[in-house]
């Protein structure tokens, strides 16, 4: 005899989240009386969205991923940020002195950032690798922009046996959320501006702390109070300084500290031998 299983898994927490999503969007629907009309348009846009590779992962960075980063700010460390939607793994390994690599002619500011990365109880992170991307004097990053080359801008460096660390790179400028996308063309028809502050991204990680993904501002970007990704932190903005070159000309300069959270100290596998 064959018994037919008809009773399916419930995935609960799912039941319990969608619901809620599910009911907050029949609210709006219902409180603005939204006509099939509009529904009409709603779904073209997410069809768009959909065809358009990048273009959904970049609307979820734009609306709603810097709730879920909040929400997954753990230990004390240097607060983490957003990914975003351009991380590219298995940049180059940089050899020293570190230069992210970027054209012969590559446009904007030489910048040169140095730091330390540490642990909270304040132990150096010697190796500590620091995978590091950003958009170009342009606004444009590598591997979206096509005429790009490949990893320009990123690359992976490994800080000292005093956890410190130092690049030269450009200084990056506010991002502007492409404009002939699903999401450009969203908040232009909402008349919102599409920046985000100039940044640069970092994913930390040492064998012995919880990695780190976070980004750096700069103070007195015109855009740190309005960004359309609404993802900027006070403590991960610093301070850019100019200084003179041995050619007559000036670069700028900026330093950050990183903190991992977990102990540096604590007995691990991986720092043997
Ligand atoms: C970016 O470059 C970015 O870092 C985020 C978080 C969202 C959109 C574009
Ligand atoms: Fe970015």
């Amino acid at each position: 005899m064959t018994t037919i299983d008809t009773a399916r898994p419930t995935n609960l927490r799912l039941q319990e989240v969608f619901d809620d999503v599910l009911q907050a969007l029949l609210d709006a629907i219902t409180r603005h009386r939204v006509t099939w009309e509009e529904f009409r348009v709603a779904t073209e846009w997410l069809t768009e969205a959909g065809d358009q590779g990048i273009e959904i992962p970049l609307m979820l960075d734009v609306f709603l991923s810097s709730t879920v980063d909040d929400l997954a700010h753990a230990g004390d460390g240097t607060e983490n940020n957003l990914e975003g939607p351009y991380y590219v793994p298995d940049a180059p390994f940089l050899h020293h002195p570190y230069v992210l690599p970027q054209r012969q002619d590559e446009p904007g500011e030489k910048l040169h950032f140095a730091g330390r990365v540490r642990s909270t109880d304040g132990t150096p992170l010697a190796g500590a690798v620091l995978d590091v991307w950003q958009s170009n004097g342009l606004g444009e990053y590598s591997h979206v922009q096509p005429d790009l080359p490949e990893f320009n801008l990123r690359g992976r460096l490994v800080a000292d046996q005093d956890g410190c660390f130092e690049f030269m790179t450009v200084v990056p400028v506010p991002y502007a959320i492409p404009t002939d996308g699903a999401t450009g063309r969203l908040l232009a028809a909402m008349g919102r501006e599409p920046f985000r502050p100039a940044h640069i991204h970092f994913r930390i990680s040492h064998p012995d702390c919880e990695p780190l993904t976070t980004q750096i501002y700069f103070e007195d970007d015109p855009w740190l109070d309005a960004d359309v990704a609404g993802a900027v932190k006070e403590s991960l903005v610093t301070p850019v300084t100019r200084w003179a070159d041995a050619g007559g000309g000036q670069y700028a300069g900026c330093a950050y500290d990183f903190v991992l959270s977990g102990s540096a100290t604590a007995p691990s596998a991986l720092r043997a031998g």
